[in-house]
């Protein structure tokens, strides 16, 4: 084992906060506890988290010899349980069984769904492995349900989708920030550091429907917390935008040198004037003229969004609209000002740039772009004729499980997805109808307690690779501890399960090989990595793509021109559908789902830690002391969610946070309390992002007594026990 601390960032979400991880001597005489962290994790100065790391960071090690943790294939049984098996029998069945449905089937009968969790350099292989090695279109993966609403406005806006455009420390000297639909307080604590300039000069605006950790950041005069109607944003926003050309607040020179697009984004806005707004989003006209005021005050304005306003069916438009209000106010690429997204996963990123997304070749090049079909076919040393055309986005190829000319065989690597994708009860059905589910995984998610082959795998301490920070930072992910006994590295599964498809095709498993490669794939592309490798980044050199082959990258894109063609950025305009947000009828209440600091996405990480899960053992059920008392409902007592997708049942818990029309739920949590029950199919038309942030449903008081003897209680039980 490497005895030398080693240099890295934690495992979880894209702040990618550094942290140093230093081996635990065993001490001579006193047995060890098997189940122990066996490496200390510290803070590391940074420029995103200056040391800092949240509760789920510090506590990040345990998962290394937790109990649960996978140290052996698993292959399903005549018995239909899963029991353990060697590698060489588990990879000789999961090929052959790939064959046989191939040749069944066709190639496009196998699907391969990622993560964006996955490091650059397995995200890139990922996406090789299925065009070449399986030779299919069918791969998407969770940063459809993340990133794609937000990287289909800024690729439309600015020609390039790199979530921030500027180094967070930007953040700082900043006296008005607009955060728009995140919670940075419980989903990125070491950042709230970058907001007390903000603070401090009484600009910091949140707008969320719930008082959140960072609603409350605003308090005592240091900013402004709006709490508009669940799903508003587009119309918050066109009103916004309204007013800043009414009131002539608007950048001329700007938008007149930098932008196209003017005056059909003016022509759009015309109908939303405030007291129209007010009527729709429940934000006072007399505040969003206050607003719109201070957007323009100069200073140094920054406009952020996250998942909330995000995640709806016209997340796109709506982060469209956000852009135009900031292009309106000469924001971007403006020193000392800016717009951006708050990307999410740990290489939400990166997972994004390299090959797992359906349409998608690495380097954000277009899978239909004969030009970027050759130049990948010259790295892979294929006729580009070989490499399939586009697949299907994450949903659809959901839809198509086990259904007559849809996927019968899916690998799923990264992503717990019966808990965090929308609909799972279809899910579920759609992964038993499958002729063959495998997932690599180091622990046995609710995903994989329903595969045939489980394949564990390293962890984020036990190897070498490189991820892309939320800005656009390539960062080292470094090797701190020997994995143990059983486990192997994922490039390593993806690499035999090619030679066992007979790929004549490289599959490095040396992650500088297979980032070396990726540095030729993405070359010329829209993320061009060439120009960056690990010698400079063990330096501790900073890299932010594009980097071109003996150029260089920048923190601050957008300083002279735009990413489009002719340098120009475009405002769009958009408009709201009428039909886009289902309106809750009498007893219904809107829901809205979201996170907790204490768990990470599907929980198949968190709830795997004692101190994570004693904090939040289950989903809770919040809503409006007022709300409840009208319903019914009692502070813990068991509560029904139904909707016309499925049904949840957890505890309430009362808290004037929330708004009276509403009820938050976690998305943690799986089996009877998995929020997703509750979301339905319908996808935004331009990203197939999911509607996870918009919903309606009707809560119920359960009585106890009539629910005995109901199998969810025992659920209810067994966590709370
Ligand atoms: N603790 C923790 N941290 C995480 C993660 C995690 O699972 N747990 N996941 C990581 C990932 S992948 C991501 S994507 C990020 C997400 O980070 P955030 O975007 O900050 O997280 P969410 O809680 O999903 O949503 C943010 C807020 O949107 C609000 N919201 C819901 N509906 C609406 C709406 O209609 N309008 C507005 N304006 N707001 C609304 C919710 O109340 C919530 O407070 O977090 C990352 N960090
Ligand atoms: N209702 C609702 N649903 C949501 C959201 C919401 O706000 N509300 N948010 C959505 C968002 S933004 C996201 S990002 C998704 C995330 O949801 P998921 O896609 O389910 O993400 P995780 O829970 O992180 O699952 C990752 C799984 O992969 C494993 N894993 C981690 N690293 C690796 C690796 O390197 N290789 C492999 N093979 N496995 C690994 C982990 O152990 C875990 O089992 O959920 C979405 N679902
Ligand atoms: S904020 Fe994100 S990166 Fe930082 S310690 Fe917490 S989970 Fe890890
Ligand atoms: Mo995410």
């Amino acid at each position: 084992m490497p005895r030398t601390a080693a240099a890295t960032h934690c495992p979880y979400c894209a702040l990618q906060c550094a942290m140093t991880l230093t081996p635990v001597a065993p001490v001579a005489g006193v047995a060890s506890d098997a189940s122990a962290a066996p490496v200390t994790v510290a803070g590391r100065d940074f420029p995103t988290n200056r040391g800092g790391l949240c509760r789920k960071g510090w506590t990040s090690a345990e998962l290394l010899r937790s109990p649960g943790r996978l140290t052996a294939p698993l292959v399903r049984g005549d018995d239909g349980e899963l029991h353990e098996a060697s590698w060489d029998d588990a990879l000789d069945l999961v090929a052959t069984r790939l064959r046989g449905i191939r040749s069944s089937h066709g190639a496009d009968a196998v699907g391969v769904f990622g993560g964006g969790g996955l490091t650059n350099e397995k995200a890139y292989l990922l996406g090789k492995f299925a065009r070449l090695a399986l030779g299919t279109s069918r791969i998407d993966y969770n940063g459809r349900y993340c990133m794609s609403s937000a990287a289909a406005a800024g690729n439309r806006a600015f020609g390039v989708d790199r979530g921030l455009p500027f180094p967070l420390e930007d953040l700082d000297d900043a006296d008005t920030i607009l955060l728009l639909g995140t919670n940075v307080g419980e989903t990125m604590p070491p950042f709230i550091g970058h907001l007390a300039g903000a603070q401090a000069a009484g600009g910091l605006v949140v707008v969320d429907p719930r008082r959140t950790a960072t609603a409350k950041l605003t308090d005592e005069g240091r900013g402004l917390h709006i709490q508009p109607v669940p799903g508003t944003d587009l119309p918050l926003l066109l009103g916004l935008i309204h007013l800043v050309i009414a009131e002539r607040l608007i950048d001329v020179d700007y938008v007149e040198q930098r932008t196209v697009g003017f005056d059909a984004v003016r022509r759009s806005v015309a109908q939303w004037w405030p007291e129209r707004v007010q009527s729709v989003t429940g934000v006072a006209a007399l505040t969003l003229r206050r607003l719109a005021r201070r957007l323009a005050a100069g200073g140094g304005t920054y406009i952020l969004t996250g998942r909330g306003v995000e995640q709806h069916v016209d997340g796109t438009d709506t982060a469209t609209a956000a852009i135009n209000l900031a292009l309106l106010l000469g924001l971007p690429g403006r020193a000392g000002s800016g717009y951006g997204t708050l990307t999410g996963q740990g290489n939400g990123q990166g997972g994004r740039e390299h090959g797992q997304k359906c349409d998608q070749l690495p380097g954000y090049r277009k899978i239909t772009d004969p030009a970027a079909r050759a130049h990948v076919a010259g790295v892979w040393g294929v006729d580009p004729d070989v490499i399939p055309g586009p697949g299907v986005p994450a949903v659809e190829l959901l839809h198509s499980l086990g259904r007559p000319d849809g996927v019968r065989a899916l690998m799923v690597h990264g992503s717990n997805l019966v808990v965090s994708s929308p609909n799972v009860a279809a899910v579920r059905e759609g992964l038993a109808r499958l002729d063959l589910l495998v997932v690599c995984d180091f622990f046995l998610s609710e995903t994989g307690a329903l595969a045939d082959v489980v394949l564990p795998i390293t962890q984020w301490a036990e190897e070498e690779g490189t991820m892309t920070s939320l800005e656009g930072r390539v960062i080292r992910r470094r090797r701190a501890l020997t994995p143990p006994d059983g486990v192997r590295d994922e490039l390593w599964v993806l690499a035999e399960l090619a030679r066992r498809l007979d790929c004549t095709a490289t599959f490095d498993t040396d992650p500088e090989q297979v980032f070396d490669e990726l540095r030729r794939a993405s070359e010329g592309g829209i993320a061009d990595y060439s120009g960056i490798d690990y010698a400079m980044l063990d330096r501790g050199e900073a890299a932010y793509w594009p980097y071109p082959r003996g150029g260089s990258g920048t923190p601050r894109l957008f300083a002279d021109r735009f990413a489009h063609d002719d340098g120009l950025a475009r405002l769009v305009a958009v408009s709201v559908r009428g039909s886009a947000r289902p309106r809750p009828g009498s007893g219904e209440l809107e829901l809205i789902t979201g996170r907790l600091l204490e768990h990470y996405q599907s929980g198949a990480q968190t709830r795997r830690v004692p101190e994570l899960l004693e904090a939040r053992p289950e989903a809770l059920a919040t809503m409006h002391p007022a709300t409840a008392l009208r319903l019914g409902i009692a502070d813990g007592a068991l509560v029904e969610l139904a909707n016309r997708n499925g049904t949840v049942r957890c505890r309430a818990r009362l808290s004037t946070d929330v708004r009276p029309d509403a009820v938050f739920l976690p998305f943690h949590y799986g089996d009877v309390q998995a929020a997703n029950l509750l979301i339905g199919d319908a996808v935004d038309p331009i990203s197939s992002m999911p509607e996870f942030k918009t919903g309606v449903v009707r809560v119920t008081p359960l009585d106890p007594i009539a629910l005995d003897p109901h199998p969810e209680l025992d659920v209810l039980s067994e966590v709370t026990a």
